[in-house]
């Protein structure tokens, strides 16, 4: 039996008090060893990160890590799961490091259905470099790189990962614990890409925790079926940052497809098909 607290390791805790940061690292302790006693092995776990607040989760976590560098940590876990197929592989990255920096990474690990999971801790800042704009930052918000407030209008990442061919694509905030650990255990669970936007608000650089806490409602509660790409596409178009109105929280939409791992094989098995009668037939005409 593992407990939560015994894959907590001794690192000192550097995040401000309040972050949303220890909703999401309690939440995967919990999950993490939720998967362990249910039988998965702890060195089959594998996790990575990026740069940012988010990053330091690593730290705290007793599992085999990687600290990438900013915004490739998508690569590395693709990297990862193509070396070693038997392994649980998932990343927590930042939304400037993930939605900025490395975008291309992670619409193209979305195209090609890569069996890992990604964990976008999306506090529509950059809060390790003390509060500059980011991807997801509402237009007009005023930041320490933009003080008038931004002039662009914000990213909407559900919307792009549903396009870019995404498998499992969900939202969760971390003012619902439950609800969190439910839906990042489902990204986990499902065969294929998946990606969770986790509304995880700034203490100190961009405090939402009121907004969310008023507007989240439960995608699972109002009807909505993720197998249904239009009705994905319609719910994640509800709402983008800055918007007033309410917040789609779940699952918005989920299916199945080969994964990478398993069209590499296919394909490796074929091409040994091929070279296999082609030998047969040079051994029979030359003996
Ligand atoms: C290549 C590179 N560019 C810029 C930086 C500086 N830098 C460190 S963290 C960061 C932004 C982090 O924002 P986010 O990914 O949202 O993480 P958060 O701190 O909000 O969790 C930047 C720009 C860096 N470390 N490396
Ligand atoms: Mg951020």
């Amino acid at each position: 039996m593992t407990t939560p607290k015994e894959l907590k390791t001794t690192t000192t805790n550097t995040w401000c008090p309040g972050c949303g940061n220890f909703a999401v690292l309690n939440g995967v302790l919990s999950l993490f060893s939720d998967l362990i006693n249910e039988g998965t092995p702890k060195e089959n776990i594998v996790i990575a990160s990026g740069i940012g607040c988010h990053g330091k989760i690593v730290d705290y976590i007793g599992l085999n890590s990687f600290y990438s560098i900013h915004g490739r940590t998508v690569p590395t876990l693709e990297g990862i799961k193509l070396a070693n197929p038997e392994l649980t592989v998932v990343g927590f990255v930042g939304d400037g490091d993930t939605y900025g920096e490395g975008l291309a990474h992670l619409i193209f690990a979305a195209k090609r259905n890569i069996d890992i999971s990604v964990f976008v801790h999306n506090n529509e800042v950059y809060a390790l470099t003390t509060g500059q704009y980011s991807p997801t930052t509402a237009k007009g918000l005023p930041r320490k790189s933009t003080p008038r407030g931004t002039l662009e209008e914000p990213l909407n990442p559900i919307a792009l990962m549903i396009a870019s061919g995404a498998t499992f694509v969900a939202r969760a905030f971390v003012g619902d614990m439950r609800h969190l650990k439910t839906v990042l255990r489902a990204a986990i669970d499902h065969p294929g890409f998946s990606v969770v936007d986790i509304l995880q608000p700034s203490f100190v650089f961009n405090n939402t925790y009121k907004l969310y806490r008023e507007n989240c409602y439960k995608l699972e509660d109002s009807g909505h079926d993720p197998a249904n790409y239009e009705a994905a596409v319609h719910r994640a178009h509800e709402w983008v940052t800055g918007m007033s109105g309410k917040v789609p929280a779940g699952i918005f939409y989920q299916t199945k497809k080969p994964t990478f791992n398993e069209l590499i094989l296919e394909d490796s098995n074929l091409r040994k098909e091929a070279i296999r009668i082609e030998l047969g037939k040079f051994i029979e005409k030359y003996g």
